[in-house]
């Protein structure tokens, strides 16, 4: 069981009003809000220990290293690595995937060769693949989904030829929050030598993840979408692939020796790292690790389990509206349309109720083109999301309802 009221507490922007009323943010896909814990670590890093990592000699800078590697090795353990060499600090996921389309295709990718995605992915899990497929020659080949909403897993096998490369994929859609069943895909590709690069970014706040256990060969997230500062990411790579890799950018931090002709590299994960850490944003993404570990990750999956299957349950009740997917395993989104009424205006009405949701394509253009629209209302929960709220959205859509769907067609 959760404390829900002493979690609320936690987070000071929750107790925020939005035009006098009380907020109810349903819209952690695009970004979660952060708990008191993890801005007192960001304020205490830079009130006590600020310096610039793995530069000096002198005694911030050891503090700061120190710190910045402490919040690897929590990342390492969180989602369970073989070694603080596989965690490689980014600006998040976009980042995290566009450093394997970059390095990965430079040392592995040639003309002919090929890359998989899904239909479903996030423009940052489509843009790059496309970028590399032009500039090397090769490829890029599209898994599609059925019309529920769930990969066509048996077409797999029968994309996948002696050229491909790698496979890439979202655990979980930020626009339908399905549930790939990520084990399966990894496995197949895997029999056929192909290398599976997940997308979690709406995963790792809400699935405990196991890196070893899912034997990915790349993993992807963002700080900002489970508690902790912008500016923060996380690839994983397995070992054998980092150091076969070449660097992704080039400058200080990331080198061996540099001559004026030539210059050798770090070793991981340092190779990988150009440029002024994000120190601040390394301790904060430790701080939300240390915050969820601390409450307890199987009762937060419960809690936001049992919170979806209300949302959903409630929201595809309602006259008029029509909820998109249809797949056994949901996890932290749901997206719906009322009859007759632009997603924007949706939005906008909740909006002045003070609920904020996410209006129109989220990223994923391809993904509404095959539901045959132009957007949705989503909404996306996190931990300190309620039953009330619940309520008060669904009091929100039917007001909506009665302000612009008044012609909408029943289709129950
Ligand atoms: N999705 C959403 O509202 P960045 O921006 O790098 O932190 O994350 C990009 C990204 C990649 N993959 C998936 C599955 C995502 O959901 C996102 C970000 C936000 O759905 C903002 S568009």
């Amino acid at each position: 069981m959760l404390d829900i009221d002493t979690i609320r507490n936690d987070f000071p922007i929750l107790r925020e009003k939005v035009y006098g009323k009380p907020l109810v943010y349903l819209d952690n896909a695009a970004t979660t809000h952060k708990p008191q814990s993890v801005l007192d670590r960001v304020i205490n890093h830079y009130s006590r220990q600020n310096s610039n990592c793995h530069r000096g000699a002198h005694f911030l800078s050891e503090q700061a290293s120190a710190a910045y590697e402490s919040a690897r090795e929590s990342v390492r353990s969180f989602i369970n690595a073989q070694s603080p060499a596989e965690i490689i600090f980014t600006r998040g996921t976009t980042e995290s995937i566009n450093l394997v389309a970059e390095s990965f295709g430079r040392k592995f990718v040639r003309a002919d060769d090929e890359i998989i995605i899904t239909q479903m992915e996030h423009h940052s899990n489509i843009v790059p693949w496309q970028r590399l497929c032009e500039s090397r020659g090769a490829r890029l080949k599209v898994l599609p989904m059925n019309k529920k909403g769930m990969l066509k897993l048996d077409r797999l096998s029968k994309l996948i030829t002696e050229n491909t490369k790698l496979l890439c994929v979202s655990y979980v859609s930020n626009t339908l929050g399905i549930v790939n069943p990520i084990r399966e895909i990894i496995d197949l590709a895997h029999r056929y030598d192909v290398a599976v690069l997940v997308d979690a970014a709406q995963a790792v706040q809400h699935i405990p993840l196991d890196v070893q256990e899912m034997d990915c060969d790349f993993l992807a997230f963002s700080g900002h979408k489970m508690y902790a500062e912008t500016g923060i990411g996380v690839l994983y790579g397995k070992q054998r692939w980092l150091e076969a890799m070449p660097p992704y950018q080039s400058g200080g931090g990331m080198i061996g020796n540099v001559g004026l002709r030539e210059s050798t590299y770090a070793e991981l994960p340092l190779k990988f790292e150009a440029g002024t850490a994000n120190a601040a944003g390394a301790i904060s993404l430790q701080a939300a690790i240390d915050y969820l570990q601390e409450i307890g990750l199987d009762a937060i999956v419960n809690y936001e389990n049992e919170l979806i299957n209300r949302a959903v349950e409630s929201i595809a009740s309602l006259e008029g509206v029509i909820v998109y997917g249809d797949f056994p395993q949901r996890c932290g989104v749901v997206s719906f349309n009322l009859e007759n009424a632009h997603p924007y205006d949706v939005g906008m009405i909740l909006d002045k109720l003070a609920i904020a949701v996410r209006s129109g394509n989220h990223c994923a253009q391809p993904l509404m083109e095959h539901l045959g629209i132009s957007g949705t209302v989503r909404i996306s929960l996190a931990l300190y999301n309620t039953p009330q709220e619940i309520d008060k959205l669904i009091a929100g859509v039917e007001k909506c309802r009665d302000m612009i769907g008044s012609r909408y067609v029943t289709t129950k």
